[in-house]
This record gives C-alpha cells, structure tokens and sequence, in this order.
C-alpha cells in the first residue's frame, strides 16, 4: 500500500510515522502537514491510503472529501475520545478512526489489511460493473455500439442539436440479401460476414460518429456534426464502396452489398422517432429501387 501520512509535530503522530516505515504491509510512505500540501501529493501520486493526524480531523476531512470525491480512503488518528465525534469522521467518509490511545502497530496493521480487503472487494465490483455496462451498450458479436447505446445517443445528441441548433444526420444500413448468405454457407459464415462489415465500417467512418449495429443486418451511423451535406454524400458513397470487394471469409468469396437511407434533423423530423422513420423509409426506397444504393 501507498500511504499518505497528513500530520502535526507531536510524539503520537511521531510513532505512527515510525510504526508505517516498518510495516511490510507498506510500500511507500509520504508525509505531509497541510490538507493543501496532500491534495497537490494526492493528484500527483498513487495514493492507497491517507492517515489524517492533525488538529481538527473532521474539517479537515470534509476539505479533503470536497477536493477529491473519489479520493483515498481515509483513516483518522485523533485524541479525541469521543464516540459522537468519531461517528461523524465516519459519516463524513473516513473508513477508520483510531483513538491516540489505542496507537499501537498491531492496530495500525490491523486497520491497512481491512482497507486492503475492502478495496480489493470495491474493485470486483467495478469490473463486474464494467462488463455489465459493456453487456448492455455492446453488441457482442460486432463489439459495435448496441441498439440501447444507439437509443440513448440519439435521444442525447437530438437534445444537443436542438440547444445549439445543429444539424445531425442518422445512415441507416440494411445489407441486401443477407439471407441467401445464412442460407447458402450457414450461419456461422453469416457471422463472420457481419463481423467484417463491422470492421469495414469502421474504418469508414469518424471516431467522432457513432456506429451501431440495430439488430440482424441492419447497422446505423450516427453523425452529430455536419459541416456540410455533401460530407454526408462523401461518406455514403465510401460506404457503399466499402463493400465492394468481396468478403474472403474461409477460403470463399461472398459478394454484398447494401442499401442506405438518410435522414437529417432538423429537416425530416423533429425527434428521434420520427428521424429514425424517415431513415428506414429511405432506406426502404433503397431496396425498391434495386438495391446497393443510397437514398434521401
Ligand atoms: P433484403 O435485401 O430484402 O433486406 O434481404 P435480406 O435477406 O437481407 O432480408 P432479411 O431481413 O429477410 O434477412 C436478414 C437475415 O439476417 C435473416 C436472419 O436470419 C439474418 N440474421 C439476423 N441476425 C443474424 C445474426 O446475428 N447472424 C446471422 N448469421 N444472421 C442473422
């Protein structure tokens, strides 16, 4: 552990500095005197745990919280020997409080396993929190943005537009045929079909623009800023250019194409449902009309 150590020149904070030097548990141990002077430490260092052994530790303590919300976690050495007070560093945020009194190194370590163990418990949980995010925002076999990440962009960038009066622009993709491919080479050459539209389109577009796969064969471009319509132009017809090489997909050589239907806001429609539409009725003339083509 990494620790910062706040304190004021007394015997008791003394030992404390003494007690953290010496413990195995402790890989690093910084010292200051002023919440000013751990604050820049903080920002500038890795920082596991902080020992706050200064006058007043409960003001000091909200100072520091209102610094760094998501800071170290924090442990209180007072001479204070008060059950109320002790309680408000803890409500306050301070995982700990030890009594000067109780100052002692099997305490100390006691106190730097606990913090450990929770820590280790705090980042399970984040990377359970991290792979349900990426479950619900991602579409696992694209690893492109998912129909529910498409939806909450959308709904995020129409207000943006609205505020700023922007232009957005929504390409909707629907590959021609598909089903032949599923029905011809089966569903896993499908797969991987969609998987290398995916990286086509990738590379076809901005990291700016939002990319998603809706579902089946259908794929979205979400465009939030326009310089000018014929950008968009520009790009349909990379993308459209994009599919004409053949998908060499092991060993054979599977030709694809796709229509595309655009919509622009504030143009076509006044909300996201309503853009949409107009994308798929676009798209829909594409296919009318023959296919492998963009409309408007
Ligand atoms: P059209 O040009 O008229 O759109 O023809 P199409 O064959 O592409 O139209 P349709 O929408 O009927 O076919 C889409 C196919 O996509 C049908 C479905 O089985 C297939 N599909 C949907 N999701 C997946 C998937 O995740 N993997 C694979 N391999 N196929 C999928």
């Amino acid at each position: 552990m990494r620790i910062l150590l706040i304190r004021d020149d007394n015997t008791g904070q003394a030992s404390l500095s003494t007690m953290l030097a010496c413990s195995e548990h402790v890989t690093a141990l910084i010292e200051c005197n002023t919440v000013k002077a751990a604050i820049e430490l903080i920002a500038e260092n890795q920082v596991d745990l902080l020992f706050l052994a200064i006058e007043q530790p409960l003001d000091k303590l909200t100072l520091l919280r209102s610094h760094n919300i998501v800071g170290p976690p924090i442990i209180i050495l007072s001479e204070q020997q008060d059950d109320g007070y002790a309680l408000r560093c803890i409500e306050a945020g301070a995982q700990d409080f030890i009594e000067t009194d109780e100052l002692k190194p099997s305490r100390i370590i006691r106190c730097i396993l606990h913090v450990k163990e929770r820590l280790k418990v705090q980042n399970q949980l984040l990377e359970h929190q991290a792979q349900l995010r990426e479950l619900a925002l991602v579409d696992s076999l694209t690893t492109l943005a998912n129909r529910y990440m498409f939806d909450l962009s959308l709904a995020n960038a129409i207000s943006i537009a609205k505020r700023q009066q922007n232009q957005l622009a929504l390409i909707f993709l629907d590959l021609d045929k598909f089903k032949e491919i599923n029905d011809t080479y089966g569903h896993s050459t499908g797969d991987q079909v969609l998987q290398e539209v995916a990286a086509r389109l990738k590379e076809t577009v901005r990291e700016a623009d939002l990319l998603c796969r809706l579902g089946g064969d259908e794929f979205v471009i979400l465009i939030s800023e326009i310089s000018c319509l014929d950008n968009i132009r520009h790009l349909t017809e990379r993308i459209v250019s994009a599919f004409s090489p053949t998908f060499n997909i092991n060993g054979k050589q599977l030709n694809l194409s796709t229509s595309v239907g655009v919509a622009t806001f504030p143009d076509c429609a006044i909300d996201s449902v309503q853009l949409m539409k107009c994308a798929d009725e676009a798209m829909y003339k594409a296919k009318q009309r023959g296919r492998n083509q963009v409309m408007w």
